[in-house]
């Protein structure tokens, strides 16, 4: 039966940014509200009829609710079948895998990454497209259109679903299938990687810490780590996802993951440390006392790809969001092989994927990637290290050391300024976007500026342009400070600094970081007037 409800809560609506819809739980609660936004994807997409929509989420505080509405949208809305993880559970990676491995339409994951979950925390829903990647930006402006001008939203009235049951089952004339969230994934990973070296370094007593956050990537990490790759029981920690990720954030950062920071500095620390994000597409590498920059993590992957069985045929390309450092430049060059430099956001990434253009992607934060799906992978990412370092028998640390001795070295931090007044952070980028052609040629300290400009991007395969992706400012010798407000946060505005200072090969290699971007930090605020539109003196999160 179909009912057709006319929508009675004014929308609060928002265009779905870096990664999908964003609002706090509450929000999301309100009567229409999800329905609404779920309604305005299913109006905005063509080809439902007799579609396979691909669902679930990463476990947090209303995923199950959600799932069911979803479930009931879906059916009234034409689709053939629904296709949901177990207990609502998909990694944001192994959704993408389904997507294109059954061929769906599209699907629905619900998560708001690595914000916190709970009551009174976060919630999210994201729209994935065929190739399993991002909505584009065509598909999130029609859906933001459609929000827009939506009166109604279609449902079937029917009971729940029982998610936690595996096979098929009928919901108005839908199939239903709830399928095992880690299976089809994990055999993709033995298609890319070497398990047996992997599992002989394992056996012959190399250890490892994985981190899940309490978030989605614990039963992907039992699976593979523990069951598969012999890893000890206790390998991978914090390995139930729980509705509120046990009062943290699911952020794989210097802040959030510190435990497992203390852990690989101190006397007891394993060989290799990592831990992911809420919905399990990030990635945090630490090895036995070696911090490793998501950007460095990028530029070393894709230096020693060719290591595992998925990639021995090289890369055809690499890509790196714009604020991720140069690293992965200098590796693209050394192979011979183009580099692209793109906006913030996964999406941008789809194009050069879909075209054959990139292999590997990355972005610093914390997210890398390649063309296995069209999303970010964090237990992708720690399966290339561990089959990178079963293949070359040395440490992270040594592996670092080795690599900046031949490609120099980015120092890298981002400076996060959280929950700034929206309006003083938009007068900080108006005032700083207003100064961009003066700064040529001026002098901070040591540090000459050689250009300044508002980075805009032309997608090389489509033409689409993406203007005003956050502020350069470049320095004489390589060394770079960029100004962005994110696009993720819930609440006020969140100014992102990213610092970038570069040594060549045979130049300080050995280094602390603070000390290496100390001159950046104080050009940053003398450029910006941080600490005058801001009332900040210090950052909230350096990562
Ligand atoms: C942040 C990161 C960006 C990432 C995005 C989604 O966006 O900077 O690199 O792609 O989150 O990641 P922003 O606009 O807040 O800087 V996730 O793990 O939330 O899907
Ligand atoms: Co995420």
């Amino acid at each position: 039966m179909r009912i057709e409800t006319k929508s009675t809560t004014p929308y609060e609506d928002q265009k779905p940014g870096t990664s999908g819809l964003r609002k706090k739980v509450r929000i999301f609660q309100q009567p229409n509200y999800a329905e609404n936004f779920i309604q305005s994807v299913f109006d905005a997409v063509e080809g439902k009829a007799g579609a396979l929509l691909v669902l679930g989420g990463d476990g947090r505080y209303h995923n199950r609710a959600v799932i069911q509405q979803a479930i009931r949208m879906a059916a009234a809305n034409g689709f053939g079948k629904v296709m949901v993880g177990r207990g609502g559970i998909l990694s944001t990676p192994a959704a993408s895998n389904l997507i294109r491995y059954y061929g769906a339409l599209g699907g629905l994951i619900l998560s708001a990454s690595h914000n916190p979950g709970g009551p009174d925390e976060d919630f999210g829903i994201k729209y994935n497209v065929a190739n399993g990647g991002p909505a584009p930006e065509k598909v999130t402006d029609a859906i933001y259109a459609r929000t827009r001008t939506i009166t109604r939203w279609l449902t079937v009235d029917t009971p729940d679903v029982d998610l936690d049951r595996l096979g098929t089952g009928a919901v108005g004339g839908m199939t239903v299938e709830i399928v095992d969230p880690v299976a089809d994934y994990a055999a993709l990973m033995e298609r890319l990687f070497d398990f047996d070296a992997i599992r002989a370094m394992a056996v012959g007593g190399f250890t490892m810490a994985f981190d899940a956050m309490s978030a989605v990537t614990g039963p992907y990490a039992h699976e593979i780590f523990e069951k598969r790759l012999g890893f000890a029981p206790g390998t991978v920690r914090n390995g139930t996802p729980l509705e509120d990720f046990g009062g943290h954030h699911p952020d794989p950062n210097l802040v959030h993951a510190r435990a497992l920071y203390d852990l690989m500095m101190g006397p007891d620390a394993p060989d290799f440390g990592a831990a992911s994000d809420g919905d399990g597409d990030r990635n945090l590498i630490i090895g036995r006392g070696r911090f490793v920059t998501p950007s460095d993590s990028l530029a070393m992957l894709a230096a020693n790809a060719h290591l595992a069985k998925g990639y021995a045929g090289g890369l055809k390309g690499i890509a790196r969001s714009m604020p991720t450092s140069a690293a992965a430049d200098r590796v693209a060059a050394a192979l011979g092989i183009p580099c692209y430099e793109t906006p913030t956001g996964w999406k941008f990434f789809g194009n050069l994927l879909d075209a054959g253009m990139a292999t590997i992607c990355g972005e610093e934060s914390a997210g890398t990637g390649s063309d296995h799906v069209r999303e970010k992978d964090g237990v992708w990412a720690v399966l290339l290290w561990l089959n990178i370092l079963a293949a070359r028998r040395i440490s992270v640390d040594a592996l670092a050391r080795d690599h900046w001795a031949r490609f120099g070295r980015n120092y890298y931090a981002r400076h996060d300024y959280e929950g700034v007044e929206a309006a003083k952070a938009d007068a900080l980028m108006a005032e700083l976007t207003a100064a961009l052609p003066t700064l040529p040629d001026t002098r901070f300290g040591a540090l000459a500026v050689a250009a300044a400009d508002s980075f805009s991007y032309t997608d090389p395969v489509d033409g689409s342009i993406s203007a005003n992706q956050g502020l350069r400012v470049l320095f004489e010798g390589g060394s770079r400070v960029v100004f962005r407000l994110s696009g993720t946060g819930t609440q006020g505005a969140t100014l992102r600094v990213y610092l970038e200072r570069y040594e060549p090969a045979g130049g300080k290699l050995g280094e602390e970081t603070p000390a290496m971007l100390a001159d950046l930090v104080a050009a940053a605020d003398a450029i910006a007037g941080i600490a005058r539109h801001t009332g900040r003196m210090t950052p909230d999160v350096v990562t």
